[in-house]
């Protein structure tokens, strides 16, 4: 999708420009910097711009939420990564950042990423009551209401083999649907659409999230059966639970597509045409990595 290599350059600028060199310890900037460049799809801050785009507002509109959103996200896969969560080595085809640093410069880099990010949005130049609403909407999104929350019940779920779709549902709306909802709302608030274009946007990204899960869950399991001929449900399948585990692999496919509907749908009920929305919502469903 072209527009979005476009986007993607954006928020590398901004992320280039709200980290400068010159304000912190040049270790903690490597390491900051380390994951920051390593890629990655860069959805989040996309989802922000196609909002923009859809209702005709600049792009630099976007520029502080898009760039907070990539680094909070950023910080929450550093983290995820270390010994004591998943303990990964590879993360975007390089060394895990505690990997290449050391855990205790990797959980600084985090910390910073989390902390600087609101700095970023308290930056956001629009009327005050805006820029207090983005933040706290962020914070409700990112913390133990939002993504924290699900990480936490998601490591407890891990243990138990009775986790209901309900229980699978509450946990990956939190721990990636929240972001994923805040990018579309807050894309909201800086486009200033009607209340009934936000809560249909909102209502889109919550949609977009789990058809984003699912497929993240189908993926896994057909990258496993392309590798070693496995079946879901086999003694050999990861004990997690996920959506083709709980439903079988074809269950899943047809869980994604009402996900995509229901997305549609609600793009369909907005008072202008999303097509960039539309495009993103297919990225996300067609991705394979
Ligand atoms: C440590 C507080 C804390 C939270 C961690 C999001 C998260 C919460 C952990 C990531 C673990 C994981 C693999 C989640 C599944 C969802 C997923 C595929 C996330 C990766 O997001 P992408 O695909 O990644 O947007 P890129 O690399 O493209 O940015």
């Amino acid at each position: 999708m072209k527009t979005l290599q476009s986007w993607k350059h954006e928020v590398e600028r901004s992320l280039d420009v709200f980290n400068e060199r010159e304000s912190m310890p040049d270790r903690l900037h490597d390491a900051m910097m380390y994951s920051l460049e390593a890629g990655g799809k860069r959805i989040r801050p996309a989802l922000v711009y196609a909002v923009l785009e859809t209702y005709d507002r600049p792009l630099s509109l976007g520029a502080e939420v898009a760039a907070a959103l990539e680094m909070v996200h950023t910080y929450s896969l550093i983290h995820d990564d270390l010994p004591a969560m998943d303990d990964d080595d590879v993360r975007r085809g390089r060394p895990t950042n505690h990997r290449q640093f050391d855990e205790a410069t990797a959980i600084l880099a985090g910390d910073a990423l989390l902390t600087d990010s609101f700095r970023i949005l308290a930056e956001t130049k629009l009327e005050a009551h805006k820029v207090v609403e983005l933040i706290g909407l962020f914070s409700q999104a990112a913390g133990s209401r939002g993504m924290v929350g699900g990480q936490l019940d998601d490591m407890l779920a891990e243990k138990r083999a009775d986790v209901s779709l309900e229980t699978l549902q509450s946990i990956h709306e939190r721990k990636t649907g929240a972001l994923l909802v805040y990018a579309l709302e807050a894309g909201a608030v800086l486009a200033d659409v009607l209340p009934s274009d936000r809560a249909a946007l909102k209502a889109f990204g919550r949609h977009l999230g789990i058809a984003f899960q699912i497929q993240d869950d189908i993926l896994d399991v057909e990258g496993d059966e392309a590798v070693i001929g496995k079946r879901v449900g086999s003694d050999e399948q990861n004990d997690k639970t996920t959506y083709p585990k709980l439903l079988g692999l074809d269950g899943a496919k047809l869980a994604l597509a009402r996900e995509v509907e229901l997305a549609e749908a609600e793009l369909t009920s907005l008072s202008v045409k999303a097509p960039l929305l539309q495009a993103m919502l297919d990225f996300i469903v067609k991705r394979n990595h």
